[in-house]
């Protein structure tokens, strides 16, 4: 194609996201799905002109809240591996700054979404214009600016020819598996709506190719030698391993060599639960065998993981003083943490390799029969959570397994903050690769609902479960009236429990006695009358259907019946905050005060400095 197109910016825009694919393997798919959007002067002229214009080939769907659309898009692209997501545009100012913390929380995932802020007429006529900040920074800086740390790459765009140039790096940022993240593109509001002369093979039909980058030889060479060397190998899977669908190659590995697996919440779902070398959750949330030959392990190959310090237990649980560690991972930066020896590969063909290059070998076997029978013990453990009859109220263990009865293997468990992340990363049986979708790199409150609506778009045969507490669901219900007005069938299991139970222990753990984690009357929740909050009025007063079960029985056929209808269904279940999973965990370094008048923190203070003592660099 030759010639030129005359177009706004916005409109440019749009024709050239409709026209991106990612490809990976030979499977071609859109690069974007759709737009999601909320409407404000900061963009309704411009990009709703090219939205409406070209909504058949770049669906547009609404939003009631900005964070949360740029939520819905990073479970969409979590779910689909990040080879496909959504663009989102807001207004400038608050709709704008309401997309920060999705971007972070994108970012921080390591999830390709598309944020397209409005921003500032260009041209400064007459400022300052509604929600303009005035930045000290100057007349070039706007509220967009804050993007900058939480985006993987970030432009404005001042002028309509700088636009095919950063729409290219926007694009490979987006499909890189070890740089994505948020790009932010923000678009002045005068600028969006501007004509200009863009070469038609700009609007082309682009493929972009995922790449499967493969490890280096010598580095190969070097991560079989000590892997080889290992009398205790550990095998640590990350999300990673299911980004790039090497979850195959991982259990071919395992099944030859015998290195037992531990996984982290991003990597839950890499070994079927109840596979022998299979160990679990690892770390401050893990099982008691992930973390117990977690101690003991010389040689802990990580795949796919960035280490955080959930799965580290803050640097305590890798605790043989000779440990080393060989990480596989597509990102350099993640490759090289812990000292390790660096395998710099895409996951399945790093795997792959490695099995070739260990061909042969295998863990001694007083090794691998620990892990199969810590494997048989853990579920035992588990079993008895799911069972409790814990009363009058169900314990949260008890309603986990309620939600893991109920959903086949392929169905799909959502989840991001509070005490319920905890839970499932222990005692959720995982049965398929996608089946655990925990938002923990940001771990943010208000994610699992618009978290589920993008997972249901990504894959409509999954029924997905998204499992919030009282708080995480006040903080961000909204996103239910999108679900309900485009039919989207998710279903919120409630968990009502009067407040921040995770934090509440927390506060307990570090001797501050629950202070200011309770929704009580008062302002620091002290006073212990419960507060008239119905949430289930709340979910029915936005058009969801719901259902409200007392007991464990009550709740298995509550799940039953939510399977059945469109739209969003919320099964509301109170349970009992005070009635933990006490099996599995490690510990994680929160700090506590030095110096207290409280005699429970200067106890705090001492476990603590104890529990420091665990800690290490891995050099
Ligand atoms: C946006 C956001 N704010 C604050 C936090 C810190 N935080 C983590 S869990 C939590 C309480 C969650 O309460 P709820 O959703 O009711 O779950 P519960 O702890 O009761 O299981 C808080 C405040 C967070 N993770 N995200
Ligand atoms: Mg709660």
């Amino acid at each position: 194609m030759s010639g030129t197109r005359r177009l706004t910016v916005a409109q440019a825009l749009v024709e050239f996201l409709a026209s991106q694919h990612s490809e990976r393997d030979g499977r071609e798919q859109r690069l974007f799905a759709g737009c999601f959007g909320i409407f404000g002067h900061g963009n309704v002229a411009g990009m709703g002109e090219a939205l409406r214009a070209a909504a058949d080939r770049l669906p547009y769907h609404m939003a009631r809240n900005e964070q949360s659309m740029v939520h819905i898009a990073s479970g969409y692209a979590k779910h689909s591996n990040r080879l496909s997501t959504f663009a989102c545009t807001s207004s400038i100012g608050p709709g704008a700054t309401n997309m920060v913390t999705g971007a972070a929380t994108a970012t921080v995932n390591r999830l390709p979404v598309l944020l397209l802020p409005g921003d500032l007429f260009a041209s400064r006529v007459a400022p300052p214009v509604l929600q303009q900040q005035e930045s000290a920074g100057g007349p070039d800086v706007s509220a967009n600016d804050a993007f900058r740390p939480v985006s993987r790459f970030w432009d404005r765009i001042n002028r309509p020819d700088q636009l095919p140039g950063s729409l290219l790096e926007a694009m490979r940022v987006l499909t890189d598996p070890a740089e994505t993240g948020a790009v932010t593109l923000a678009l002045p509001q005068d600028v969006q709506t501007e004509a200009f002369d863009y070469p038609a093979e700009l609007f082309e039909r682009r493929v972009w190719h995922v790449a499967r980058p493969v490890p280096e030889p010598a580095m190969l060479a070097r991560a079989a030698e000590v892997v080889r060397g290992a009398r205790r190998p550990l095998l640590v899977a990350g999300g990673g391993v299911i980004y790039a669908e090497a979850t195959d190659a991982l259990r071919a590995l395992v099944e030859a060599t015998g290195i037992p697996v531990a996984e982290t919440y991003a990597g839950k779902g890499a070994m079927p639960y109840d596979h022998p070398s299979a160990l679990g959750a690892i770390g401050v949330t893990g099982t008691d065998g992930a973390n117990a030959m977690a101690r003991q392990a010389d040689v802990v190959v990580g795949v796919g993981t960035r280490w955080a310090d959930f799965a580290t237990a803050s640097h305590s649980i890798f605790a043989n003083p000779e440990v080393r560690f060989v990480n596989l991972n597509v990102a350099p930066v993640d490759a090289f943490k812990h000292a390790a020896v660096p395998l710099v590969a895409d996951a399945r063909e790093g795997l792959e390799a490695l099995a070739g290059a260990l061909a042969g070998w295998a863990v001694d076997g007083q090794w691998q029969e620990a892990a199969a029978a810590h494997n048989r013990d853990w579920d035992q453990r588990v079993e008895r959570v799911y069972r409790a009859g814990h009363g009058p109220l169900p314990s949260q263990g008890e309603v986990i397994g309620a939600v893991n009865d109920a959903a086949e293997p392929r169905d799909v468990v959502v989840c991001a903050a509070g005490s319920m992340p905890a839970d499932l990363h222990k005692l959720w049986r995982t049965r398929d690769p996608k089946q655990f979708h925990l938002e923990y790199g940001n771990s943010c409150m208000g994610y699992e609902i618009p978290g589920a609506i993008g997972i249901r778009m990504a894959d409509p045969s999954r029924e997905v479960f998204a499992m919030v507490g009282d708080a995480g669901y006040l903080m961000n219900p909204g996103e239910l009236v999108t679900a309900v007005a485009e039919g989207i069938r998710i279903i919120v299991v409630l968990v009502q429990n009067h407040g921040y139970a995770s934090i509440g222990s927390l506060s307990e753990a570090s001797g501050n006695g629950r202070f200011g984690t309770r929704f009580r009357y008062g302002t620091d929740g002290g006073d212990d009358r419960v507060l008239p909050v119905d949430l289930a009025a709340n979910a029915a007063s936005l058009g969801a259907r719901v259902l409200a079960p007392k007991t464990v029985g009550e709740l298995a056929d509550a799940l039953k019946e939510a399977r059945e209808g469109d739209g969003p269904v919320v099964v509301h279940v109170e349970t009992d905050p005070l009635q933990y999973v006490t099996i599995g965990g490690a510990w994680w370094d929160v700090a506590v005060a030095e110096v207290s008048d409280s005699e429970s923190v200067r106890r705090a203070r001492a476990d603590y400095e104890r529990s420091k003592q665990d800690q290490r660099h891995y050099l």
